[in-house]
């Protein structure tokens, strides 16, 4: 369609999806589907002028023309990554947090007495960040909105502590979370958030790893194998996982951390050959790779990697292609963990309206649980994701120092993928293509 006549239905239908996107945007009170309905035109548009007209995309962002002393990175709208750009951030100012700082991007004072101000070197980009762009991340638009700062994992040096702050001191290399306003050269961050690098981490390793580590902690704590100390219940022997996307960022420390808690066998399960090596390099007992099988094929084979018996843990981000089929994997008193549902995103890079159908679709399909049959099985369903954390400052305190402890002790570091600012669109591209190995950092 490219080079040539265009096809006047895709024109009307086009015209019309947008028209009607805009409208019920207009007239919508309701902040995310506003914003869902602002991303579904955008994109709707963007794709438009890409493979129908031809158009080049541009290639955001570019550096702006006065930099102040800092710069950071906000998406200005939901839509494709023409919606990156770069902005200055005004002296003494720093990018922060919803927790710190609610509905606004840049922090200039607050209340708090807890805030650490880091120069950052480095911080990583994470599937959700594609989730804000596309106008799909509810807490991003609840407590912040647009233009918006994305970014959840940094690392850097202390630039100002707080007054009384004994936990750090200026210079310090430090690594942390913060809940979106990571794509800066200055964060500001409450202490708790924080920890020194450990030794032997590079920045860059170090931004890798906040939000899939404690995203994988926490998994596991809910499924009912907390990192040894947490918990003071004892708990049965022989228990086995199942890990899938067991290459990934989350999946690659749930196999690593399964086995610090206790689990007697890990199986992960992979989509390409290539990575089953590596899975096993992290601590997989038994990688069953799907590539070239059927559904019921690869599920036999995790069947029996374990055994023939139920899993008393799955781990699951796939969505509804394997949601159903993991719960009935599970042992009696099992739990199957969701914390994504990546396979029914979309992964071309310009968001398309078939892709936005599929999306629908996939949502239509999702399964459904009986909570009686829940009950009688002694299974469980749970979800969640990383915006519980603003409110549980303890209980990340905590999964921070298991998490500080067992790097110090050496877990894997994924691969890291280099980018600079300016390369950001690039690297959305990358994580949303589905095809980038290890964790995505961008050094600033
Ligand atoms: C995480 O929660 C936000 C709402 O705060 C939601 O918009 C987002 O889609 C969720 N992510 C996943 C993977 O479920
Ligand atoms: C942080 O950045 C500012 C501005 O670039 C610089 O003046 C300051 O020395 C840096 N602080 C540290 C501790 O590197
Ligand atoms: C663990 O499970 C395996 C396989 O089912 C079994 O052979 C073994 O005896 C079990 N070990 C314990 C300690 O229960
Ligand atoms: C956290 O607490 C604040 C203040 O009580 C409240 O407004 C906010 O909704 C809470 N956030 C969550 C995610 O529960
Ligand atoms: C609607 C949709 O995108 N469904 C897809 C969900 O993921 C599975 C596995 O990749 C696909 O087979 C479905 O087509």
């Amino acid at each position: 369609m490219r080079n040539g006549h265009l096809d006047r239905t895709v024109i009307v239908t086009v015209g019309t999806t947008a028209a009607v996107a805009i409208s019920i945007a207009l007239i919508s009170t309701d902040d995310v589907l506003k914003n869902q309905l602002i991303a579904v035109s955008q994109t709707v548009t963007a794709w438009f002028k890409h493979d129908i007209l031809g158009r080049p995309i541009p290639s955001p962002p570019s550096k702006p023309p006065q930099t102040g002393d800092k710069l950071a990175l906000e998406i200005v709208s939901p839509g494709g990554v023409e919606q990156l750009r770069l902005i200055p951030v005004p002296p003494g100012a720093t990018t922060t947090g919803y927790n710190v700082a609610r509905r606004t991007k840049l922090l200039f004072s607050t209340s708090r007495k807890d805030i650490v101000k880091v120069n950052v070197s480095h911080f990583s980009v994470n599937f959700a960040d594609i989730c804000i762009r596309q106008g799909l991340y509810e807490s991003a638009i609840r407590n912040v909105g647009y233009p918006i700062v994305p970014g959840f994992d940094i690392s850097g040096v202390v630039s100002s502590v707080p007054p009384g702050c004994k936990d750090f001191k200026v210079g310090d290399e430090v690594y942390g979370a913060t809940l979106f306003g990571g794509y800066s050269q200055v964060v500001g961050v409450p202490a708790n958030q924080l920890r020194k690098i450990p030794k032997g981490v590079t920045p860059a390793g170090a931004a890798s790893l906040p939000a899939v580590s404690l995203t994988a902690i926490h998994a596991l704590v809910i499924a009912g194998f907390p990192p040894l100390g947490m918990s003071k219940m004892k708990l049965g022997t022989n228990r086995t996982v199942l890990v899938h996307s067991a290459s990934g960022g989350v999946g690659g420390m749930l196999v690593q951390f399964a086995k610090k808690c206790g689990a007697e066998r890990v199986v992960g399960v992979v989509g390409r050959k290539e990575k089953v090596e590596y899975c096993k390099g992290l601590g997989c007992d038994v990688v069953v790779c799907k590539e070239g099988k059927s559904k019921a094929e690869w599920w036999k084979e995790v069947e029996e990697g374990n055994e023939g018996r139920g899993f008393q843990a799955v781990f699951d981000a796939n969505g509804v292609e394997t949601i159903k089929s993991s719960y009935d994997h599970l042992d009696m008193t099992g739990r199957l963990v969701v914390y994504g549902f990546h396979t029914n995103m979309t992964h071309s890079t310009s968001l398309n309206p078939i892709s936005w159908l599929k999306m629908l679709w996939g949502a239509m399909r999702m399964p459904s649980f009986d909570a009686m049959m829940m009950c009688l099985d002694s299974r469980g369903l749970l979800g969640f994701n990383l915006s519980f954390f603003e409110n549980e400052t303890d209980l990340i305190g905590q999964y921070f120092d298991v998490l500080n402890g067992w790097i110090e002790e050496g877990i894997k570091i994924p691969k890291i993928n280099l980018f600079d600012m300016t390369e950001v669109g690039k690297a959305h591209e990358l994580i949303q293509s589905g095809k980038s190995k290890g964790k995505i950092v961008i050094r600033t």
